[in-house]
């Protein structure tokens, strides 16, 4: 799935704007005919989420649909073109207009969705889009949904919250990523897979086309270095090797990227371009170490969220240039796409800046009381998506398929069931890629015999002893965490990576003696589990829960935000932050290493 770009073949409007906006609780959008357009003072920008932007028209904790309208003008230059209607994600489900007629569906939580528009527009003159846009779940979803009827059948009516959702962060709504319209020749490249090797001090570069051209056009990929290879498309594919001698691999330290253009040419003309910024490195799982370019990494890093105030969950440039400046600063080399796929710019800009990136698929607590074929299929139809959108990327170095599913502890999840589920996922996963390790975050309730153990190649655990566990009492949390270290190498030949932990803190409130929700217990609490975690030998990764506090659902239990952030919502640092970067100066040092000298 390719970025739309501008190039020589390639030209793109960007429809970010002011779109007229409507909120529509009862569906009656879909009987009054708003497809073809609707009237309303209301406006909401996008990218943006609907409900911080628009809380003083009652659109906070609004859960359900909306309706989006813009006359967006499309150049007269797009005539005779292929012209592809590019939506970067409309959370959680949403259908696309264009001049009345219905050109995509989408129930792909967070990730783009896609049409081919040419038939429906007229260059030269305005081309009418809506977006119907529904930020509520559904009980089959990846992250299933819960309503109020949900709390009370499970006679767990004080763990409602509003709005109803059981992820602990925020359902923003909206159209939270750009719109684009792309202009090419009806003879194109659709998708590019490049996957690199290293053989000695070459690097192997291999690059798969899915193409839109007949039989015998030319496809031709080239490097900034001069190598160039080609071959003719055949049934809609190509595929080319290319070698790059002494090449410069991407690396946390050197993130090179070489821009690779892939090309189709119809005899001297040019039919297609397209850019693409690759990095050669080669991931692997070898044992209980995790590699990068045959060199164990540790990872030290975060689970964040995309979340700020006013924008909501919208991709937020500035934010990310300061983001990325904050994780130098304390010395992450790392952070996990928690608890969804995040924008197309922050994994460009991982890409740009070395930074490593777990990439996490955006399905939250699956329940096993209520899981289905549908819920299977929906978590497969995810992967397709996610895969095809990021595998081009050298920050992606792993995927984790899914976080804390059995979330309530259900005697379901410890199932044959549950087996086949995993089994099924992880396959899938590797149908489609064999280039990167599979990754799990599993529950604290679920313990360390979590039938997923077997299906991935690193085990993930998210721990809060010590928080919601033992509050307050950090020997004998970190006594339990490390049994249970212990216990999880005695089972498994695996990495272990501890993918969460961490404790809300008010910025401001200090103690002498460990007290909950102070900075001094804050920093203990990740100094500890920092310390014991670098320690074990299965271990290969610390990421802090989290990089900084984020809106979640009203719950007695969260004072508007989680608060667990080493940094505020608006990025001022707590005293955590000044304990990691001290502790992260220090190069990590693998406890195996010393052995046997
Ligand atoms: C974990 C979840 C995460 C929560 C965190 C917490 O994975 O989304 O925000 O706990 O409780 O269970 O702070």
């Amino acid at each position: 799935m390719l970025y739309p770009q501008r190039n020589v073949c390639r030209d793109l409007v960007d429809c970010s704007g002011l779109w007229r906006f409507r909120a529509d609780p009862d569906g009656v959008g879909f009987t009054e005919g708003w497809s073809t357009g609707f009237e309303s003072d209301m406006v909401c920008a996008v990218p943006g989420s609907w409900n911080e932007q628009l809380q003083e028209y009652g659109l906070m904790n609004y859960v359900g649909g909306a309706w989006y309208q813009m006359d967006i003008f499309v150049p007269v230059h797009f005539a005779g073109r292929t012209v592809r209607l590019r939506v970067g994600s409309a959370d959680f489900q949403a259908k696309v207009w264009v001049n009345g007629t219905l050109v995509a569906e989408n129930d792909i939580l967070s990730l783009p969705f896609e049409a081919m528009v040419e038939d429906h527009i007229a260059p030269g003159n305005k081309a009418r889009i809506v977006i119907w846009v529904s930020n509520a779940l559904w009980p089959d979803a990846i992250t299933p949904s819960v309503t109020l009827d949900t709390y009370v059948r499970e006679e767990r009516i004080r763990d409602e919250q509003f709005p109803a959702t059981r992820p602990d962060f925020f359902p923003f709504g909206g159209i939270q990523r750009p719109v684009l319209l792309e202009a090419m020749n009806a003879v194109h490249i659709d998708d590019l897979t490049v996957t690199t090797e290293i053989d000695g001090t070459t690097g192997v570069v291999s690059a798969e086309a899915a193409v839109s051209a007949p039989d015998g056009t030319l496809f031709r990929v080239s490097l900034p270095g001069g190598e160039v290879a080609e071959t003719a498309v055949w049934s809609g594919n190509a595929m080319v090797t290319l070698r790059i001698g002494n090449c410069r691999f991407w690396s946390m330290t050197d993130p090179h990227l070489h821009a690779l253009k892939a090309e189709l040419w119809q005899a001297s003309l040019l039919a297609d371009q397209y850019e693409l910024n690759i990095g050669v490195r080669e991931v692997k799982v070898v044992g209980k170490r995790l590699y990068l370019n045959g060199e164990p990494v540790f990872l030290r890093g975060f689970g964040k969220h995309e979340d700020f105030p006013v924008h909501g969950r919208a991709v937020n440039q500035p934010l990310m240039v300061k983001d990325f400046g904050l994780m130098k600063w304390i010395g992450a080399n790392s952070f996990r796409t928690s608890h969804y796929p995040y924008a197309e710019d922050i994994l460009d800009y991982a890409d740009r800046t070395g930074v490593l990136v777990i990439s996490e698929l955006p399905s939250v607590n699956l329940d096993f009381r209520i899981v289905s074929d549908a819920t299977l299929d929906h978590h497969r139809r995810t992967l397709d998506r996610q895969i095809a959108r990021d595998k081009n990327h050298p920050s992606v170095i792993m995927w984790s398929v899914a976080n804390e599913p059995g979330y309530l502890g259900e005697a379901e999840y410890k199932s044959d069931k549950t087996h086949a589920y995993w089994k099924a996922v992880c396959d899938h996963t590797r149908a489609l890629d064999v280039t990167r390790p599979i990754t799990m975050a599993n529950v604290g309730r679920i313990g360390h015999d979590d039938p997923a153990f077997h299906y991935v190649d690193v085990i993930s655990i998210n721990r809060y002893y010590g928080w919601y566990d033992m509050p307050g009492q950090l020997d004998r949390a970190g006594a339990r965490l490390k049994a249970e270290l212990d216990a999880i190498a005695a089972d498994h030949d695996k990495p272990i990576m501890v993918l969460e932990f961490g404790a809300d803190t008010v910025a401001g409130l200090h103690s002498t003696t460990d007290q909950l929700f102070t900075e001094e217990y804050q920093a203990d609490f990740i100094e500890t589990y920092c310390r014991i975690i670098e320690a074990h030998p299965n271990a290969i990764g610390t990421h802090v829960w989290n990089f900084a506090d984020f809106r979640t659902s009203q719950h007695h239990r969260r004072v508007v935000l989680n608060l667990k952030g080493v940094f505020t919502r608006t990025r001022d640092p707590k005293r955590a932050a000044f304990k990691l970067r001290e502790m992260w100066a220090v190069p990590y040092r693998d406890p195996a290493a010393g052995e046997g000298k």
